[in-house]
């Protein structure tokens, strides 16, 4: 019997649970009524516990999932689908899932994808960009957008046809079928399959993996396998851990120290490399 990890609430919102345990947050889409859709609220919520995910330094791994076991997401709520985007209280339709989006794909730290059930639509694009994702048996992929009028032209289509390849993201856009775990599998979209009741303990241990290993090279990968596909803004973020890392660097301590000590900065004495 898998051990239950006690989950302790890091923030209470409306729609998400925002939860840590031993360096892990856990963010959870909390509307299983509605499959785990999200409406602008939802991902008001997780874009700002993806804010304190980045922030808090006890945080190592980041756990994306949905309540419920029948659902990871079912993407945008479509009953608060208006004109121009998804409308909240405010009466503003906005599609801030892509700003969330490129926080998953920039937060220096591994995501996680832990899914069960549904991951369709804008739900299906989330776990696309998460680092890696864990399935559970019961879960079944796809996207609807042609069918129920949206598509997602950016890392919904792309990044998505860099996993599983032109001919298969295609097929997925174009026919919106469904496809189960193994096939998930089988095309790349998912790192590993396990029972339902398994799919917290298993992602779990992927977590526990990661957070073994240093945390800098976790960074500097992250950031370099997103260089080459997100242009300047990818070079940007691998750009700043070089400048993070040379900032620690005694030859970078020389340039300001000579700097607050009013003489000429003294760069010779360090190595020099080939
Ligand atoms: C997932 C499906 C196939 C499951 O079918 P099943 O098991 O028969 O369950 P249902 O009875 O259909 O669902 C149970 C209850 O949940 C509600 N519900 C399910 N999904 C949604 C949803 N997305 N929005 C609102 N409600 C949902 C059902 O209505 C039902 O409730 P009751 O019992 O009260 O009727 C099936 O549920 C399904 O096909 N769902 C819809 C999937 C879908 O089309 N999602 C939207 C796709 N589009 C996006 O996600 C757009 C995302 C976006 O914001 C975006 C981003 C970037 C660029 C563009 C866009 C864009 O807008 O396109």
């Amino acid at each position: 019997m898998a051990e239950k990890i006690q989950w302790e609430t890091l923030k209470s919102y409306e729609d998400i649970l925002f939860q840590f345990h031993e360096g892990i947050a856990r963010i959870s889409i909390n509307r299983p009524h509605k499959h785990n859709a999200f409406r602008p609220q939802t991902v008001t919520e997780m874009i700002d516990a993806m804010h304190i995910c980045r922030e808090d330094v006890r945080i190592q791994v980041i756990i994306l999932t949905g309540e419920g076991g029948k659902a990871f997401c079912s993407g945008g709520d479509q009953s608060v689908r208006g004109h121009g985007g998804y409308v909240g209280e405010d009466q503003v339709p906005r599609l801030n899932v892509l700003d969330l989006q490129k926080m998953i794909r920039s937060i220096p730290k591994a995501v996680i994808a832990s899914v069960a059930g549904w991951a369709i639509g804008g739900g299906h694009v989330l776990h696309v960009i998460c680092d890696l994702t864990i399935a559970a048996e019961n879960a079944r992929f796809g996207q609807t957008g042609p069918m129920v009028g949206s598509f997602d032209g950016g890392f919904g289509a792309s990044y998505l046809a860099r996993i599983v390849g032109q001919k298969k993201a295609r097929e997925i856009w174009f026919l919106c079928d469904q496809y189960d775990a193994s096939e998930a599998l089988d095309m790349g979209l998912v790192n590993k399959v396990v029972p339902l009741e398994k799919l917290e303990e298993e992602t779990v241990k992927w977590c526990k993996k990661i957070q073994d290993k240093s945390p800098l090279a976790i960074r500097m990968l992250k950031s370099s396998f997103n260089a080459e596909l997100d242009g300047q803004a990818g070079i940007q973020e691998l750009a700043g851990n070089a400048t993070l890392l040379y900032y620690l660097s005694d030859e970078a301590k020389e340039g300001f120290n000579s700097f607050l000590e009013k003489r000429k900065p003294d760069f010779d004495k360090f190595p020099k490399f080939p």
